[in-house]
């Protein structure tokens, strides 16, 4: 596909209510927008960095950089075949995982589009709709905490995902459970303890969780294992996971016994794909995060997590938890066995509202050869 050019957009969008995790609150998402055109079709992707590093490293702003000034200089010059010969074309980059996928899956909506695929149909998706739950940011009391899981439970939502840090684990999680004792719940401390903390979180052993999720810092692959030896409760890892290299080593060493699969996180949907199918192959259930994406980046999170091995529910919610406008036409609605029914025309089978995409870029720039 020969590329005629690619239009960067930086989105700030306003969310409906604060997300707080371990590190931080925001009341607005950043992220930035790829469209890459060629032959009269665009292809969309949506970069997940955030404006602040705290997730990881990358920020819309170091994403904006490298992919302008690295990663789209790269597709220009020839034509690419399939979007699954990307990834190595990227790889002269370091890192920037969020920045690559953004771009990866510019071109795989493309070529659903000038295919006639469904991207769940192109990446061997085995399911129509996908099992999701939700992720409640932390609240301003444990009490306001079980009222706002409440308030999700009567919208329907059969998974629940809290937040939490140290001060706010076991007093929360434990009001949650008291209040709703067969509720699936999860937690996810996004990295914020050492594996000197484990002993303090040993009573969450006792709360019939699904999963901790992340709890150890990023690079701390070993001391997860250590962790998750004192433990029954599953340990999921989520940062750890940055490619398929990472979720073999976290296997063998038994790090975790579930992993979170972020196409963002890895570097893009192909990448995510070869790590669900090594942790099919090795009996490690997975599913899909959630980095509060548009309707854009929902629609692939979508696609992704009807694969086989996505055994667990997403953290995919409706629209309406996130936004009160978002940038494509499609919202997403909670049906009510809390699943989502994922979309089925070309690509990601979305299309692009332009209102209210101006509205929320703050700044743009088109590319070409
Ligand atoms: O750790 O899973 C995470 C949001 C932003 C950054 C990291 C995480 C999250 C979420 C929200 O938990 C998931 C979602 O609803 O999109
Ligand atoms: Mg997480």
């Amino acid at each position: 596909m020969k590329i005629d050019s690619v239009c960067l957009r930086h989105l700030r969008m306003e969310l409906k209510s604060p997300f707080e995790t371990s590190f931080g609150r925001i009341n607005s998402r950043e992220c930035v927008l790829i469209e890459i055109n060629s032959h009269g079709l665009s292809g969309y992707g949506e970069c997940v960095a955030d404006r602040d590093p705290g997730y990881s490293y990358e920020t819309s702003d170091t994403a904006w950089h490298i992919i302008k000034d690295f990663l789209v200089p790269a597709i220009l010059t020839d034509s690419i075949k399939h979007p699954r010969d990307i990834s190595a074309r990227f790889d002269f980059v370091k890192g920037h995982p969020m920045a690559k996928a953004g771009v990866e899956m510019a071109f795989w909506d493309l070529y659903g589009k000038q295919n006639n695929a469904s991207l769940r149909s192109l990446l061997g998706g085995q399911r129509d709709r996908v099992k999701v739950g939700v992720s409640l940011g932390i609240q301003d009391s444990p009490l306001q905490l079980v009222n706002t899981v409440e308030e999700y439970l009567k919208l329907g939502y059969k998974r629940i995902k809290i937040k939490i840090k140290p001060g706010r684990d076991l007093v929360d999680t434990k009001m949650v459970r008291e209040a709703f004792p067969d509720l699936a719940l999860q937690v996810d401390a996004n990295s914020a303890y050492t594996v000197e903390d484990t002993t303090v979180l040993l009573p969450l052993d006792e709360l019939h969780l699904l999963l901790i999720e992340q709890p150890l810092a990023e690079d701390d692959l070993w001391d997860h294992r250590t962790m998750q030896a004192k433990f029954v409760t599953p340990i999921c890892l989520d940062e750890s996971i940055q490619s398929s290299r990472h979720a073999r080593q976290a296997i063998e060493m038994k790090a975790c016994k579930i992993i979170n699969i972020k196409a963002g996180r890895v570097g893009g949907l192909s990448e995510a794909v070869a790590i669900h199918n090594l942790c099919m192959a090795e009996g490690i259930p997975v599913w899909c995060g959630g980095m509060l994406e548009t309707g854009i980046g929902r629609a692939s999170n979508l696609a992704l997590a009807t694969l086989e091995n996505f055994l667990l529910p997403g953290d995919i919610s409706a629209t309406d938890r996130y936004y009160k406008d978002d940038i494509t036409f499609e919202r997403f609605t909670l049906n009510p066995d809390s699943t989502i029914t994922t979309p089925d025309g070309p690509g990601l089978g979305v299309t692009i509202n332009p209102q209210i995409l101006d509205a929320v870029t703050i700044r743009k720039t088109t590319l070409k050869k």
